[in-house]
């Protein structure tokens, strides 16, 4: 039996017999026709990129620069375009490295993400003991010099670098730049855009991906603040650095769509998520669906190519292992795109039975209908008949939770298995199912209580 997601938005299917027997319905998703294989060019079918950032001591390796040229369409300096590799001393400039990866990068048709004009880390020697005005005018300084030099040849400029705090306060990182006053960081973007208006103009951090979180919340404050004073700036990066202890946030997509809303793009520009196999993969693609159900998400940047080329490469964070094979993560995160928008279910289950706890009749029947789907979670409701007594069985698929219910009194048998009773809101009940990239309908049996 095959159904498509939409003719299957109720399904009844009744046993013949009083016993647990399902019927269930399966359609796997189908290939795009015309799928794109890289995913640079499978962004592009959205009007996205996928980018990476490059370190130019690697661009020698051949299988480095091969993955490079195949796959990516963006390309961010790892290191060399930030402060300390572009003014090692006062008032002389070094653009060596940053334009072996600058025209590396155009030659082949790619466009570049510059990383970063003003940051309290890997600055010069020089500035690092500066303070006041004189700090102020040479930081400003050399944003004017950096942004000129590049016009016209960086798609978006990351201006202001990881300027808020960790932790709760929400409030400033304290840094010899902070400390020349608090308008520093708008005074470098209206340098920045003095210097070249076509770029856009991005504040980039990490540990903003949660909405909750008072970091994350401190920086759509600034950018709200900025967009109401017309303080130049154009997107927002959010570098994304996930691992066990700092998880993918199942608010993800609101926390993008909630700073688009202010009218700025917003891209993920230093993507890793530590991990392996499908775990891994899933959250790749979770990541990859927030940016899609974004319509101003428009990139996605890994940090780095191969595992063996991270920061962290322990943690095997990336997309390609360190002899240059696409892994798990690779495929889910090129499934999406090909997709080009938030995808929706793309295989689809439904388990309806018909059973009693009374042989001598009195059965009841249990239907599935599907309800709001996000990147990261879709409700579902359930509607009884035949009994206002009943007990309903919900089984969801690893690694799915049911995260919330309503109009029913619900207990678990094991993590994937609910038990639904009435609770005097009738015989229609819902929940909510985090999916971690399992898009399946959970099965429901309803028995007689
Ligand atoms: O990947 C970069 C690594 O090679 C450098 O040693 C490090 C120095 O601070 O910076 C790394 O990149 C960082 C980026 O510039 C800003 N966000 C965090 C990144 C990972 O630490």
């Amino acid at each position: 039996m095959t159904l498509t997601a939409k003719s299957v938005a109720r399904v009844t299917l009744v046993s013949a017999l009083l016993t647990a027997v399902a019927g269930a319905a399966i359609i796997g998703a189908s290939p795009a026709s015309g799928a794109a294989s890289t995913l640079g060019a499978a962004a592009q079918q959205s009007g996205r990129y996928f980018g990476t950032a490059v370190a130019a001591g690697k661009l020698g390796d051949s299988t480095y620069t091969g993955i490079l040229n195949r796959e990516f369409d963006m390309v961010t300096a790892e290191n060399e375009m930030k402060m300390d590799a572009t003014e090692p001393n006062q008032g002389q400039f070094s653009y060596g490295n940053a334009d072996r990866i600058v025209n590396q990068a155009r030659n082949q048709g790619k466009r570049v993400r510059g990383h970063a004009l003003a940051w309290h880390s890997q600055q010069p020697g020089w500035m690092q003991n500066m303070s006041g005005s004189s700090l102020r005018n040479a930081m400003l300084n050399h944003v004017t010099q950096v942004a000129t030099y590049y016009r016209g040849k960086i798609y978006a400029w990351d201006v202001v670098n990881e300027a808020f705090a960790d932790g709760s306060s929400g409030g400033r990182r304290d840094s010899n730049l902070q400390r020349t006053g608090n308008d520093w960081i708008e005074a470098a973007f209206r340098a920045a855009r003095s210097a070249d208006p076509n770029a856009k103009l991005c504040y980039n951090d990490y540990n903003t991906d949660n909405w909750s979180h008072a970091k994350t919340q401190g920086v759509y404050r600034m950018v709200q603040d900025f967009k109401s004073r017309g303080v130049p700036i154009d997107c927002v990066g959010f570098q994304a650095h996930f691992n066990s202890g700092n998880p993918v946030p199942s608010n993800y997509h609101t926390t993008l769509q909630n700073f688009a809303a202010l009218g700025v793009d917003v891209q993920i520009t230093e993507l890793d998520i530590e991990g392996s196999g499908s775990s891994q993969a899933q959250q790749y693609q979770g990541v990859t669906q927030a940016c899609l159900s974004v319509p101003r998400c428009t990139g996605i940047t890994v940090w780095g190519i191969r595992d063996s080329d991270s920061w962290r490469a322990s943690g095997t964070p990336l997309l390609f292992d360190g002899n240059g094979n696409k892994k798990a993560a690779y495929t889910s995160v090129l499934n999406v795109l090909n997709n080009g928008t938030d995808p929706g279910p793309t295989s689809t289950t439904s388990t309806t039975t018909t059973t009693s706890s009374n042989p001598g009749g009195g059965g009841c029947t249990a239907t599935y209908s599907e309800g709001e789907k996000w990147s990261d979670r879709f409700n579902g409701n359930v509607t009884v008949s035949g009994t206002d007594n009943w007990i309903v069985t919900v089984t969801v698929s690893s690694p799915q939770r049911i995260i919330a219910t309503w109009n029913t009194s619900a207990s678990w048998d094991s993590a994937n298995v609910m038990t639904a009773r009435p609770n005097g809101n009738g015989n229609t009940f819902g929940f909510t199912i985090q999916h971690g990239g399992n898009w399946n309908w959970p099965s429901v049996s309803c028995r007689v209580g």
